[in-house]
């Protein structure tokens, strides 16, 4: 049984490093089983006091160490620890280690392991210390030289950062290539492929004139799938340049994508290393979402060279000083290069799905957490997405210069730095006339999402309009919270439809008075207009004021969200019905209104197909205090089978009135497929089957992936006489592609049907199926327990079972996937008791296992409190 609970690491207690290493020389040779690693460091001592030299190492075997040239001994290696302890070491000395690492063994995907056949690593946040003993925190920046040796025929293409400064043959069938990276950079940027991949190259022009070659390798056979991601990564740069500019630093920049990977991608400096999923694409194998993930990814990566590798986190608390900004930036890269209302309206749907319900839920932080026990379940929603809408918040205050004159100073003070957030927000204020930011830093480290109220009142004979906002923290909010800065863009609209204000309102206090002097008739106000503020916001206005805002409010967001705030109420009212066991009925205003957007033609294809989305599951349990799973999911289903019956004639017409002659992959096309995947997937809802075989000949027409896959859930999701059929066709077809054998799978384990458990259980049997490639368990069981929320939470507790029991096979093969996994039992406490005490035993049975990881103990201890 485990025991003692593993430490808590707590940014209190930052100390700098003992010893800093200022250079580090490799040399690999490369083997499936045995890799022998050898490293010369250059050591400095960073303190007054001769402490001892502690370096981290995990599942390293130690060879030899050599301090100054001469055999050392005076060490300790602790395996438990994951240390060695140099006793006594002088105030500078070159330091030589040989150790050997087992490649092949290592399914954790941390450190240097194989995807398939090519060698391949992941260091961030620390992996490099499973393959070499370091001082292994980002605050240790040294410059790196790596020499690969390797079987010629097997591995022809040796990579690592920088810029390759020799090569040559050697014997035995062996060659080496040596590379040199002239930035000083943590180790968890350090990055090394060894592999017969498939390549294309371009180049690009950077603002200054130098050619940076570009490459994008990856599984031969598969080069012809490497476009979209090259146009994407020159898009990135020009983009750079022009925004923030930003010029690229090294004469290369690679790109390598691999099979087995635990997250979407990693920045390491001058060699990218990709999940596949993220740079392979072409019209029959990916959709528009993969495209547009694709875009988006590739910028993020290339983005963080100046946020986060050329400037880096002095400790991993400051995690999403680096990624917060990045997935800023990758947002706004993505607005310019799409549309930008789309894009907008897409990150807030995402933001509210996973950090709304992370921010309500067990494991709750800050974006700046003040503890953790492993720091690999802190790349969360709220480190990302949560940190890019506070960025988002710096930018909306300052204006888009003021913000970009603190990034020029954030560069000009602290380029080549590992720094915290209070630095970033440091330069923000001094480029911007010392803008007073003391109260906007509770954003860094309060957790919760803040309520926002909104009311009005119209005085006509002083013709004054005044809007009162009041903010309230959550109850999870730590007890001595204070009140937030928050920026709320509000705009007044008279009944006409035409904005007669527009601004940018500053809430400081709980409750604040904003007065609109000189307004004529009584206005609606629109408010948090682009989502200025991360909040949950309540309004006074009545629900045909909604439905006005849903028509003529000319902020896109607002047109959006009063769609959401309407259809929200009314569902969260059926679920009540439901329980009560009353009759369900439809307010017919909604109904019609959702018949105007369906039938108006000044609306663009890709704002319709967002409009009529139904509020997700997910979204909806976040409202419920106790989650009423069958009622939710049955009343979804009747909302859209009422709006599917009432306008059938009128989505059938859009549908047929949708033709594409050719292919194309512009913001247009995009939304026309997704417009008629939509129609598609609403009129399945029609009882009866009536447009059965619509969903199947549109399947069986497929030109691209968007439209197969497409009207392939919606057949399977309907339970369609033609589900067999179809799914066999789609299998036969794609077997051989396992990132669309990754659709196949989340299109079958996220049915709500009965029958899904048993098709669960047949696919992790089938050859397409691998739990040790995480694609393949999240498109599963990761899919199973993230959307199937009436499958996976099952009255006989056979959902929850079956998730304990993977969860902890994985948890001695991959942690980081494992603790993904236990994340999905988070609203246990929200749960209905009858479930709960199904789900308990499981909980329990997880914590007390014989050498559980820390990932999960740390997940599944906060979920059970
Ligand atoms: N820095 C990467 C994310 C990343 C984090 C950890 C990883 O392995 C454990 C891999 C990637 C990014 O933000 O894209
Ligand atoms: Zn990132």
């Amino acid at each position: 049984m485990k025991t003692d609970a593993p430490k808590v690491i707590k940014l209190s207690e930052y100390k700098k490093p003992d010893y800093l290493v200022e250079t580090i020389d490799l040399v690999l040779h490369l083997d499936n089983t045995k890799t022998l690693v050898q490293s010369t460091m250059k050591i400095k001592r960073n303190t007054d006091e001769v402490t001892p030299l502690i370096l981290n190492g995990e599942e390293l075997v130690l060879k030899s160490i050599k301090l100054n040239n001469e055999t050392y001994t005076d060490y300790v290696h602790s395996t438990e620890n994951h240390s060695l302890t140099l006793n006594k070491v002088p105030a500078e000395f070159t330091l030589m280690i040989e150790n050997e690492i087992n490649p092949e063994a290592n399914k954790t995907l941390d450190g240097l392991y194989k995807s398939g056949t090519i060698f391949c690593t992941q260091n961030e946040p620390e992996g490099f210390r499973r393959i070499t003993f370091y001082v292994d925190r980002p605050d240790n920046m040294a410059k790196f030289t790596t020499k690969i040796v390797a079987d010629k025929k097997l591995y022809p293409i040796l990579l690592s950062n920088g810029n390759p400064i020799a090569r040559g043959d050697l014997e035995g069938g062996k060659h080496f290539v040596t590379w040199e990276d002239p930035f000083k950079k943590p180790a968890y940027l350090y990055a090394l492929v060894a592999g017969d991949l498939g390549v294309i190259k371009d180049t690009f022009k950077t603002k200054s004139g130098r050619n940076v070659a570009l490459e994008i390798y990856c599984d031969k056979g598969n080069e012809n799938k490497c476009h979209h991601a090259m146009e994407s990564l020159k898009k990135s740069m020009k983009w750079d340049e022009d925004r923030f500019g930003l010029e690229y630093d090294l004469d290369i920049y690679m790109i390598v994508a691999v099979d087995a990977f635990n997250m979407g991608a990693m920045e390491n400096k001058g060699l990218n290393i990709f999940n596949s999923a993220y740079v392979l694409a072409d019209q029959k194998s990916a959709t528009d979402t993969n495209f547009y993930g694709i875009e988006s990814v590739i910028g993020h990566e290339y983005f963080h060279n100046w946020t986060g590798n050329r400037i880096t986190c002095r400790d991993w608390f400051q995690l999403t000083l680096k990624e917060g900004l990045t997935v800023f930036r990758d947002q706004e890269f993505s607005a310019d290069m799409n549309s930008r209302s789309v894009e907008r309206i897409q990150s807030v749907m995402g933001l509210r799905a996973a950090q709304f319900a992370e921010d309500a839920g067990p494991t709750s932080h800050p974006i700046k957490p003040a503890t953790y026990m492993e720091i690999n379940n802190f790349y969360t929603a709220t480190i990302y997405e949560k940190g890019a809408e506070v960025i988002r918040m710096i930018q909306t205050l300052l204006g888009v210069d003021g913000f970009r004159k603190g990034m020029d100073k954030y560069f000009e003070l602290f380029d080549g730095q590992a720094v915290r957030t209070e630095d970033f927000i440091h330069a923000m204020s001094v480029a911007n006339n010392n803008f007073d930011f003391t109260q906007f830093k509770n954003w860094y480290g309060q957790n919760g999402t803040p309520l926002l109220k909104a009311t009005s009142k119209y005085d006509e004979a002083a013709k004054r309009f005044t809007l009162t906002l009041t903010q309230t923290l959550p109850a999870n909010a730590p007890k001595d919270a204070k009140a937030y800065h928050m920026p709320v863009r509000v705009g007044l609209i008279d009944s006409t439809g035409k904005d007669i204000a527009s601004k940018v309102l500053e809430l400081k206090e709980t409750t604040q008075d904003f007065v609109f002097e000189n307004i004529t008739s009584k206005p609606i106000a629109s408010v948090n207009r682009e989502f200025s503020a991360p909040v949950k916001l309540t309004t006074d206005l009545t629900f045909d004021e909604q439905l006005f805002l849903m028509a003529h409010d000319s902020d896109s967001f607002n047109r959006f969200e009063a769609a959401q705030v309407v259809s929200t109420k009314l569902i969260l009212d059926l679920i009540e019905d439901a329980k009560a066991k009353r009759t369900f009925e439809l307010n017919s205003k909604y109904v019609e209104a959702f018949g105007k957007i369906l039938a108006d033609n000044t609306i663009d294809e890709a704002f319709k197909a967002l409009s009529m989305s139904i509020p997700g599951e997910g979204v909806l349990h976040q409202e419920q205090a106790e989650i009423a799973y069958p009622e939710t999911e049955a009343v979804r289903t009747f909302v859209k089978k009422t709006l599917a019956t009432a306008h059938q004639d009128t989505l059938v017409k859009l549908y047929k009135s949708i033709e594409q002659k050719e292919y194309k992959l512009d913001p247009k096309s995009m939304g026309q497929r997704d417009l008629k995947n939509k129609c598609l997937d609403l009129l399945s809802y029609v009882e009866g089957g009536k447009y059965n075989s619509l969903a199947f000949d549109h399947f069986k027409a497929a030109t691209n992936m968007t439209d197969e896959i497409g009207a392939l859930t919606t057949i399977v999701h309907a339970n369609s006489v033609h589900k067999d059929e179809a799914l066999k066709a789609f299998y036969d077809k794609w077997k051989h592609e396992t990132l669309v054998m990754q659709k196949w799978l989340t299109v079958q384990a996220s049915a709500s049907d009965e029958s899904t458990y048993d098709a669960i259980l047949k696919l992790e049997k089938d050859a397409v199926y691998d739990r040790t490639i995480p694609n393949l368990v999240r498109a599963l069981l990761g899919q199973f327990v993230a959307t199937n929320k009436v499958q996976f939470n099952h009255p006989s507790g056979r959902g929850y079972k079956l998730i304990a029991d993977r969860l902890l096979e994985l948890d001695k093969l991959n942690p980081q996937v494992a603790s993904r996994l236990a994340s999905g039992f988070k609203d246990f406490k929200r749960t209905p008791k009858v479930l709960q005490d199904l789900m308990r035993p499981e909980l329990e049975r997880i914590i007390k296992t014989d050498g559980l990881s820390k990932n999960v103990y740390e997940i599944v201890s906060k979920i059970l409190g």
